[in-house]
């Protein structure tokens, strides 16, 4: 399908990426200047947030990029089945977990979990999700006016020239952005029926979970587990770790992270630490799951849905054995700071280079490889970043935890809300209080959240800030740049802001309260 020449509307747009997801026969569509004769300056194999972001960067730039995804629409795995549907179900579980608390009592009905459906949601989503792939599809050919080649799985032939839809296509570079898939863990029984990963679950659920075991610790198991119980659907968190202890989570701070946990352990979550599941049983589809204690001991818990939220491999096998580039131990591409991988003119980006998997990282990378080819110095440190997870609560966090800090400075200052003092009966504090807390505040004060700032008393420098709440990732974006600069952010500075208040992160009042004094205290 030629579309240079067509001005389609999202409506058109919607219909052209769900027939094309419907029909496997469906032909690619082909948005090409001069029918994608020449040379390009870059081929971006894959469309997901690095190749869109980067190209787009690399044709504002005046650069001539062409874009391949096998899918039929730009963005990637995020709109499809991973952030965005992500987002949908934690919104409804803070939803679902505010009307559960609240059953029965002011306006609220009674908790009908009969009313509530995983399956209808999820229904919801997959109704939906197209609008948002129409829209990436037309702002990336009317506004950012970039060629793509969709619906055609891209093929490497050399570090030049990339096949797809039968067509050959050439370019000056390759920036590789092919993402990574789910990784299951090595369990007997893993492939029956019912065992679903993020993508699976969107792509493929077709009956009702009542009773889930989730695999893992870290922020997918979490968001995932959080949200099926939500639904009113018995929930089982089986971890190596101790929850939020993953490798990625380091900078999780251990007061939030036991806030988080307790919440998680209050609204009935049972939840296994140290355990690992050793078996998924059942005939053709699960019905148990075998699972080994942190004692040794083995369990068979009852389940007819297991979640999996192990982690993700990059996708770099045809790299590696086409152009030879060098991949690490987990199979992802090694790159420097411009993104340049061990072959010339080869460059990689976004899930394919390792974790972080995140959105900044993957858009980043792909401004990064646009800005080095078109001859403009760039490098890109991703190892400091804003990061956040849900639960029924939104949890962000960006820079040190007090445990890091203390191992770092000798005058570590917190400044929390609810404080920390003994036989203080905070559990009568309704703070921290804010859009979507107020009712927690004035009813069950426990569940209106935490936060934590943790200051070096000596050069009164920001060091880390932790939140768990509603409203406050926003925040952590711009707390973020303001910490990392090489001049970072005192608490001087913080406490002169001018908050909105009543505001989700108490961070600007709190400090104003200690800034006057000359040698800090916690508060
Ligand atoms: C976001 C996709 S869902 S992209 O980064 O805008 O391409």
């Amino acid at each position: 399908m030629d579309i240079r020449d067509e001005h389609f509307n999202l409506a058109r747009w919607y219909d052209v990426i769900e027939d094309a997801l419907k029909d496997p026969a469906a032909e690619p569509i082909y948005n090409l200047r001069g029918d994608g004769e020449g040379l390009y300056d870059a081929i971006f194999l894959g469309g997901g947030a690095g190749g869109r972001f980067g190209a787009a960067y690399m044709r504002a730039m005046g650069g001539r990029p062409l874009i391949i995804d096998a899918w039929p629409f730009l963005g990637g795995s995020c709109p499809h089945q991973a952030c965005v549907p992500h987002h949908l179900f934690s919104d409804v579980a803070a939803e679902l977990d505010l009307w559960r608390w609240f059953s029965g009592q002011l306006f609220f009905p009674e908790w009908d979990p009969s009313r509530v459906s995983i399956l209808e949601i999820v229904r919801l989503f997959l109704r939906g999700r197209s609008n948002a792939h129409a829209f990436m599809n037309w702002q990336t050919k009317e506004q950012l006016d970039v060629e793509y080649v969709l619906n055609a799985a891209g093929r490497l032939v050399d570090a030049n020239t990339v096949r797809a839809g039968g067509r050959m296509f050439r370019a000056r570079n390759l920036v590789l952005g092919m993402g990574a898939q789910p990784r299951p863990p090595e369990v007997p029984g893993i492939d029956k029926r019912g065992v679903f990963d993020f993508a699976t679950l969107v792509e493929e659920l077709d009956y009702e979970p009542r009773r889930c075991v989730v695999i893992g610790g870290g922020k997918t198991a979490l968001e995932y587990g959080s949200f099926f119980h939500a639904t009113g659907c018995d929930t089982t968190i089986v971890s190596r770790s101790p929850l939020m202890r993953t490798p990625s989570l380091h900078h999780v701070d251990e007061d939030l992270r036991r806030y988080v946990v307790d919440g998680i352990h209050k609204r009935g979550i049972d939840v296994r630490e140290g355990a690992e599941p050793v078996a998924i049983l059942g005939g053709d589809r699960v019905e148990q799951v075998r699972i080994r204690l942190a004692g040794g001991e083995l369990l068979e818990v009852d389940a007819d849905f297991v979640f999996v939220g192990t982690g993700e491999t990059p996708n770099s096998s045809e790299a590696r054995q086409i152009l030879g580039v060098a991949v690490g131990s987990r199979e992802e591409i090694m790159v420097d700071k411009s993104m340049r991988t061990s072959v010339p003119n080869v460059y990689a980006i976004g899930d394919l280079i390792g974790p972080p998997m995140e959105m900044f990282k993957a858009r980043k990378c792909g401004v990064t490889a646009a800005k080095h080819i078109m001859g403009e110095p760039a490098e890109f440190d991703f190892t400091e970043y804003p990061d956040f997870l849900h639960t029924t609560y939104e949890v962000t966090w960006v820079g040190l935890s007090e445990q890091e800090a203390r191992e770092r400075v000798t005058d570590v200052i917190v400044i929390q809300m609810p404080p920390y003092v003994e036989n203080l009966d905070t559990e009568r504090l309704p703070l921290p209080l804010a859009e979507r807390t107020m009712l927690y505040g004035f009813t069950m004060p426990e569940l209106s959240g935490f936060q934590k700032l943790v200051v070096d008393g000596g050069s009164r420098r920001v060091l880390g800030a932790h939140h768990v709440g509603y409203g406050a990732k926003d925040a952590f974006q711009y707390l973020d740049y303001l910490i990392h600069r090489p001049q970072g952010l005192t608490i001087d500075e913080l406490g002169g802001m001018n908050e909105l208040f009543l505001n989700p992160e108490h961070f600007v009042q709190l400090s104003r309260l200690r800034a006057g004094r000359y040698e800090l205290l916690s508060l």
